[in-house]
């Protein structure tokens, strides 16, 4: 049998009239643009990407070469396609529209150029997380910030490309996740997991135990009952596994399940935790729920959220249904 290329199961979606010509060719572009950035990712220090570009993002973290090269090469492809009306980047203060020479589309892109960055000079996976949202009736001319301050059960399209022993692009449109892998010889994405399931339960978590002792008291109770294993009120073992690179946490969640979690802790006033809601919570959340799993605040589902702010972080629980369901279930007693 043929294989599917991302090309290909693009077009019999189009067919099968779940998406638009603009929005296949947003997606089409975002991936010509993540095979670049997975060029410049393999080079290493052969091409002189790695370390740290002098400069500091709008949160105040120090931008690495490669997320400012990520964020370029996203911004180049997706301006002149006709498809898009602005753009917004983890790595931007704020959004920026089309460039007037060019005509305007229906769509706002959400990017994270390069998530973890901070792993990419000891060569571990990192990846480009991306959300798509339709921009408000009459406002593609003229798109603001504002325009962006949608709820993410309203993204049209979500996903991420990891860079890791294989580049994969893993995408939902909303009828399923699906995972799709570059062909590096042809330049092609192809289709090798349709419909990713997230298994309901599971006996691995992935968290920052370095924290620990900043968290509320509930989260506290809730990992102290995963370490406490067989012997403890939830009866089994767990294991371990912390990346530091949410891409390839949530793409194992995503391949054997798991949760990850993110929460807020002491250290930070606004109760927020680490993680973006509109690059990197919202995308993963879609693509999480897509395939079974749960996406929550531990108090509340992220998609439901309505953004204040188009920088905004949010406490992160996601994966396995059951388990987060037990995260939630801590964390609605108070304490
Ligand atoms: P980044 O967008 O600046 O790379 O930060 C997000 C990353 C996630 O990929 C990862 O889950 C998390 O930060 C790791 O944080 P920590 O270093 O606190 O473990
Ligand atoms: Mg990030």
């Amino acid at each position: 049998m043929q294989p599917v290329t991302l090309t290909r199961y693009l077009v019999e979606e189009q067919r099968a009239g779940r998406i638009g010509a603009e929005l296949r060719q947003t997606i089409s572009v975002v991936m010509r643009a993540c095979t670049s950035i997975s060029v410049a990712v393999s080079k290493g220090a052969l091409g002189g990407v790695l370390g740290e570009a002098g400069t500091g993002n709008v949160q105040g973290e120090a931008q690495k070469k490669l997320d400012v090269i990520s964020n370029d090469i996203l911004l180049e492809a997706n301006a002149w396609g006709g498809h898009l009306a602005a753009c917004a980047s983890e790595e931007m203060d704020h959004a920026v529209p089309v460039p007037d020479e060019y005509p305007k589309g229906d769509f706002l892109l959400l990017f994270d150029p390069l998530d973890g960055s901070s792993n990419i000079d000891v060569n571990v996976s990192v990846g480009t997380i991306f959300s798509v949202l339709r921009c408000p009736e009459g406002h593609r001319e003229t798109p603001t910030d504002a325009d962006f301050l949608q709820p993410g059960r309203q993204q049209v399209a979500a996903g991420y490309c990891i860079y890791g022993p294989q580049t994969m692009l893993v995408l939902t449109i909303g009828h399923g996740t699906h995972g799709f892998t570059l062909d590096r010889e042809q330049g092609v994405f192809v289709l090798t997991q349709r419909d990713m399931r997230i298994p309901a339960s599971t006996q691995e978590f992935a968290v920052n135990m370095s924290n620990q002792r900043h968290w509320e008291p509930q989260m506290q109770a809730y990992v102290g009952d995963l370490l406490a294993g067989k012997e403890g009120a939830r009866g089994k073992d767990f294991n371990m596994r912390w990346i530091a690179s949410m891409v390839a946490d949530v793409h194992r969640i995503l391949t054997r399940g798991g949760i990850f979690i993110y929460p807020w802790d002491r250290k930070d006033p606004d109760k927020a935790g680490k993680l973006r809601l509109m690059y990197e919570a919202n995308p993963m959340g879609l693509l999480v729920e897509q395939a079974g799993g749960l996406a929550s605040t531990g108090r509340a589902r992220i998609l439901d959220l309505q953004p204040e702010h188009l920088h905004q972080r949010v406490p992160v629980f996601l994966g396995s249904k059951d388990e987060v369901e037990a995260a939630e279930a801590y964390h609605a007693k108070t304490g």
